[in-house]
């Protein structure tokens, strides 16, 4: 290997990565492919793989059996600078197949040739049959140990660190289906714990469809395409899924957060997350405690408006995806703290007259607070999307010493289905040894053989008792952890196929949820409503749920079919009064504004200076600054140049949270429809590009923040917005125009701007 550099030579650049800026005050904006930039010519010198980036990790080098490696980093795939077969064989060439000749037949004994297509036509697996759509992260759980005088579990003792990997997921879509539909989010996490691991699969909604598994298979095939056309991808808004949740009213609260803002997030990093299912702690002791799991976001809880959620998922379908890597790339690392709701575990599992084993029921934050426990913060993403994102399988029965599971008939459906599931998806019984699965605790089971065995067991006896491999393994004793399944009493019964009486409440949590909402988010929730099932075509589905409308809210109804053209059904009882739960709305109070997105459009007539000292500021206040330009490159020249990361070709409002006028910038020349259709956009003025017009009235219309200073002010008034209007900052000084538009951020939308009709 003499002749192979350790660095790649420095690269010849042509221009200036969009992402990073030259000279004082440069600021580097998120999205660089790789650890170093490309070079324009085509690499012809070996050297050693590029690392990878900061942002990326992979799974730690445990071998198949949970023990860590003392193996280098490196020590993983493509880890060298040569071309080999899956033989480890150096490659001459892998551009030409073998042939007789070079415009002859193609030989049978191209073994390379064959290796190389065979692979490839094996490269898919089955995707998840839901939650197919998903995007991976690494991370950290610090535990604050507050739950240590509940449960046993070593990870939530005081002060312990455990590696983690989150995978969020929509349910409905395939693997290449947008990720701003309107749909429940998965909120998946892995906790590799000394003691085994542990996995909390949620949700981003604390409520589910069905109160019983064996209805699974049934609300999915309502939710996914018809079977006839495969339409519609990704979406509630059809028949088959109203047909059905209009006839299985247990779903309508499940149904009342998915209609809400909640169920199209802004981002990852802003979604709460829920165990759902009542769990059961157990203490040092044995006593045990039934609770409820809590994700809650450090950033808070926010939205897309729909209009901006259907342009999302044209102009950038992986915007959720993205906008998770961007932030940590940008070091605006993501936080969640984990909580718990603690309720004793008395015999009827029922608490404040809720029932806890009915997973379409929550208990308020307000009559059971939630606690916090630990704190997790994602660092990296993965550096291969299949081996870790797509590989890892999770199971609400992966459960350490400390953590049981309860009778919620959905939790003990899933029980058995994730497990299975895994063995088609990745083709055997050994997933829990691809490397992304791997325990970080040593694993000593007595499973053996089945497809893709990665560990070379020792010993000849994997039975237990042996006496011819010295009795190993042994069951624990008293003097280690080990699992626990508590040895609750059951009830007397009959073997059954019915509910309990308790779960025959389906509407009076989706009202709760309603009565909880500001005048604007019920606003969202009717137009959801009138969206979804105006899309639907049967008229007796549509009909059929109103009259679920009815038994929730009188006004909601009324709008809902009012839009339908359709008359609203009347309750036959007076629908009861609540206390609503304030917790559950999304508006009201402040946040942190890290890693958000403000676009600056800026062109050679803007004051540079002030635009690169303002993209510096945006920078250091943890945020992203993105130059929006009439073209790519840069602006200016020297010490003064600004890169330019959007052109108005390829900038469109809903990648920005606000944005800024440094400019009332002239028309583009490709400011035409034949080469922009954008640029058909309304534009009175002809003093200003019609693309920055149209950017400007649909961040307006998204209760965005806009600021604008110098000529940028005289961009507003031409497109319809008041420069005095609620949310739009104008001043001299773009320092200060850049922090009022921060505080409005704060709030995440002009909520002003949105006159409620619904109150
Ligand atoms: Fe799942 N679910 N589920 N689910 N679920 C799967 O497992 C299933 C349910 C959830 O990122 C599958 O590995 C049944 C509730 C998440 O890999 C499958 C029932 C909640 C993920 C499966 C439920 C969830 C899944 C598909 C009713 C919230 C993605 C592939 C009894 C608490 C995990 C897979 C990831 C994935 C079955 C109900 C959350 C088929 C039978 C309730 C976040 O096994």
């Amino acid at each position: 290997m003499s002749a192979v550099r350790k660095k790649p030579s420095a690269a010849k650049k042509t221009s200036t990565p969009q992402g990073r800026q030259s000279g004082k005050g440069a600021v580097t904006v998120p999205g660089a492919p790789g650890s170093e930039p490309a070079a324009v010519e085509e690499p012809t010198t070996p050297h050693e793989p590029l690392p990878p980036k900061a942002d990326q990790a992979a799974p730690e080098i445990v071998s198949a059996t949970g023990q860590h490696v003392d193996a280098p980093e490196d020590a993983r795939a493509q880890s060298g600078a040569y071309l080999t077969t899956a033989q480890g064989v150096r490659l001459r060439d892998t551009d030409h197949s073998l042939k007789a000749g070079s415009r002859g037949p193609t030989l049978l004994q191209d073994h390379h040739l064959r290796e190389k297509i065979t692979h490839f036509d094996h490269e898919r697996i089955p995707e998840r049959v839901v939650h197919a759509r998903g995007t991976g992260a690494h991370g950290i759980f610090q535990s604050y140990g507050s739950a240590a005088k509940v449960t046993q579990a070593g990870f939530l003792a005081k002060d312990v660190e455990t590696p983690v990997f989150v995978r969020f997921s929509t349910v409905v879509g395939s693997r290449g289906s947008a990720d701003a539909v309107r749909d429940t989010r998965g909120f998946a996490t892995k906790f590799y714990t000394a003691d085994g691991t542990f996995d909390l699969v949620g949700n981003n909604m604390p409520v589910f469809f069905i109160q019983d598994g064996i209805k699974f298979p049934d609300i999915v095939h309502a939710a996914k395409p018809h079977p006839d056309r495969e339409i519609p991808q990704a979406q509630s808004a059809h028949d088959t899924f109203w047909d059905f949740v209009s006839l299985h009213t247990e779903a309508q609260h499940h149904v009342m957060w998915q209609m809400s803002d909640r169920g199209i997030p802004r981002s990852f990093r802003m979604m709460e997350g829920f165990g759902i299912h009542t769990f059961r702690l157990i203490d040092d002791e044995g006593a045990t405690t039934l609770v409820k799991f809590h994700w809650k976001p450090r950033l808070g809880v926010h939205s897309l408006v729909w209009e901006e959620a259907q342009l999302v998922n044209g102009a950038d379908p992986d915007f959720h995806r993205r906008d998770l890597y961007d932030a940590i790339e940008a070091g605006a690392l993501p936080q969640w703290e984990l909580g718990i709701q603690t309720f004793p575990d008395t015999e009827d599992q029922m608490f404040e007259g809720i029932d806890l084993l009915d997973p379409t029921k929550i208990v308020p934050e307000e009559v059971a607070p939630v606690q916090p426990v630990g704190l997790m913060t994602l660092t990296a993403g993965p550096q291969n999307f299949f081996a870790e994102t797509e590989q890892v399988a999770f199971h609400p029965g992966h459960l350490v010493p400390g953590i049981d599971v309860t009778d919620d008939p959905l939790l003990q459906a899933r029980l058995f289905s994730y497990l299975d599931t895994q063995i088609t998806r990745l083709g055997g019984p050994n997933f829990a040894q691809i490397p992304i699965n791997r325990p970080h605790a040593p694993v000593n089971d007595m499973l053996r053989d089945g497809f893709h065995q990665h560990a070379v067991q020792q010993g000849v006896a994997p039975y237990r008792p042996n006496s011819l491999d010295g009795g190993c393994p042994f069951v624990a004793g008293e003097e280690v952890s080990a699992f626990v399944d508590v040895p609750r009493k059951l009830p007397s019964s009959r073997k059954v196929r019915e509910s309990p009486q308790s779960f025959a409440d389906h509407h009076s949590q989706a009202r709760l949820f309603w009565l909880s909402m500001t005048p604007v988010e019920r606003d969202h929730i009717l137009a959801a409503y009138t969206f979804e099932l105006g899309k639907c075509y049967e008229q007796a589905v549509k009909e059929r749920q109103l009259k679920s409308l009815a038994l929730i809210d009188r006004d909601l109804c009324d709008g809902v079919a009012a839009g339908l053209g359709l008359p609203a059904p009347s309750p036959d009882e007076a629908l009861p009064e609540m206390d609503p739960s304030p917790a559950l709305s999304q508006v009201g109070s402040t946040w942190p504004v890290d890693g958000r997105v403000i676009g600056i459009v800026a062109d050679g007539s803007s004051d540079l200076a002030a635009v690169r000292s303002v993209c510096g500021a945006v920078h250091e206040a943890g945020m992203t600054p993105l130059v929006i330009a009439p073209h790519g490159g840069a602006l200016g020249d020297g010490d003064q140049q600004v890169v330019v990361q959007r052109s108005f070709a390829t900038a469109r409002s809903v990648e920005f949270d606000a944005v800024l006028l440094s400019t009332a910038t002239a028309k583009a020349p490709d400011a035409v429809v034949s080469l922009d259709a954008k640029a058909g956009a309304p534009a009175p003025d002809d003093a200003t590009d019609p693309r920055v017009g149209l950017l400007v009235s649909e961040c307006y219309r998204h209760g965005k923040a806009i600021g604008a200073w110098g000529d940028g002010r005289d961009a507003l008034a031409p497109v319809g917005v008041d420069p005095s209007s609620a949310g739009v900052v104008c001043g001299t000084d773009p320092t200060d125009v850049l922090r009022e538009v921060s505080q409005l951020l704060s709030s995440h939308r002009v909520w002003d701007r949105f006159t409620a009709q619904t109150d």
